[in-house]
């Protein structure tokens, strides 16, 4: 039915449709990175089911999970391109496209997720979604991330003198890159899905991500020292298509943002139940955790990064002060 018959069966649903005055069904694929049962993927399911019955079956989802239609990096040019129209994004591998949508990935900007959310909610989040949205990447919502933080398979972290020399995973993200270099260590740029076996096989000594993530891909099973250095707080977005969504009608609109709403609810509440169940497991595997006493010299050494950043963007001068002046 999808092959060759799908595309005349559409047609003249489609067809019929219009011709009663009714707004066409229409499919759209969704993308998302994480295993079954994590709370992105449950939050995205949620959306999927909302948005049919929100819709009155309008608007399907198909949820396509664990990056089985590629990696972040190639999903957000198939959402640019529309042949994704939905998708759960961390805002990192978005930065090097969208600007306004980097500052979230200078390391230390945010001083808690609390903090991020206020950010979110106000002007700023403003510039960061409208910048996004003109890039073809409409954020309907925000999904929290908790905080990252550097794991590795040799030692403790407590000073950057404990990073220096070490290889270490990063996203895709220049600002990410710089970050490593910056307290001494080379940055690793790789897809998520590469990780564990480059751990395992050291190809790299270390990665940085927050406790449900290092847990569900099994990261800690290979690199068993976990350094609180939170060093990235970044959102990520239930994000669509800015064309597919603008081709909707109001009320249409209204339904699909309630969904995501809705399913980003549940991803916060279902992420703050995740962290410490993550946290737990991985400790009860053996993995040593170290808080970080002083985490200044990691701060002051990424001067260079946010020098370089505002470089390139004087224009985001502004929003950058505007983050850091949010209370
Ligand atoms: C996770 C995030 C993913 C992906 C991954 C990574 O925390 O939810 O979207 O960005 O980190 O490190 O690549």
């Amino acid at each position: 039915m999808l092959d060759k018959l799908g595309r005349v069966v559409a047609g003249a649903a489609i067809a019929a449709a219009m011709s009663m005055g009714m707004a066409a069904a229409e499919e759209w694929k969704g993308w998302n990175i994480h295993v079954e049962g994590y709370p992105n993927t449950v939050a995205m399911d949620r959306f999927a089911e909302l948005v049919a019955d929100k819709t009155g079956g309008e608007i399907t989802v198909q949820m396509f999970h664990g990056g089985v239609l590629g990696s972040q990096s190639d999903a957000i040019e198939q959402l640019r391109l529309g042949a994704i129209q939905v998708a759960n994004f961390n805002l990192g591998p978005i930065g090097p496209i969208v600007p306004e949508a980097n500052v979230v990935s200078l390391p230390f900007i945010f001083k808690d997720v609390d903090h991020m959310f206020r950010v979110l909610d106000g002007e700023g989040g403003k510039m960061i979604a409208d910048g996004m949205a003109r890039r073809g990447i409409l954020p309907l919502a925000w999904f929290d991330a908790g905080a990252r933080s550097f794991y590795n398979t040799v030692k403790p972290i407590n000073t950057p003198e404990d990073v220096a020399g070490m290889k270490v995973r990063v996203m895709n993200n220049d600002l990410y890159s710089g970050m490593i270099e910056q307290l001494g260590g080379n940055p690793s740029p790789m897809a998520f899905g590469e990780v564990y076996q480059a751990l395992k096989t050291r190809v790299v000594d270390g990665a940085e991500n927050n406790w449900p993530s290092y847990e569900s891909t099994g990261h800690y099973e290979v690199a068993g020292y976990y350094s609180l250095s939170e060093h990235l707080i970044i959102p990520e977005c239930l994000c669509v298509n800015t064309d597919t969504f603008n081709a909707l009608d109001e009320t249409q609109q209204a339904a699909v943002r309630e969904a995501a709403l809705e399913a980003a609810a549940l991803q916060r509440e279902l992420w703050a139940k995740r962290e410490e169940e993550s946290r737990a497991k991985v400790e009860a595997a053996g993995v040593k955790v170290n808080e970080i006493a002083d985490k200044t010299p990691f701060q002051q050494a990424m001067a260079p990064v946010y020098e370089k950043f505002l470089q390139a963007n004087p224009d985001l001068r502004q929003l950058v002060e505007t983050i850091q002046n949010t209370e």
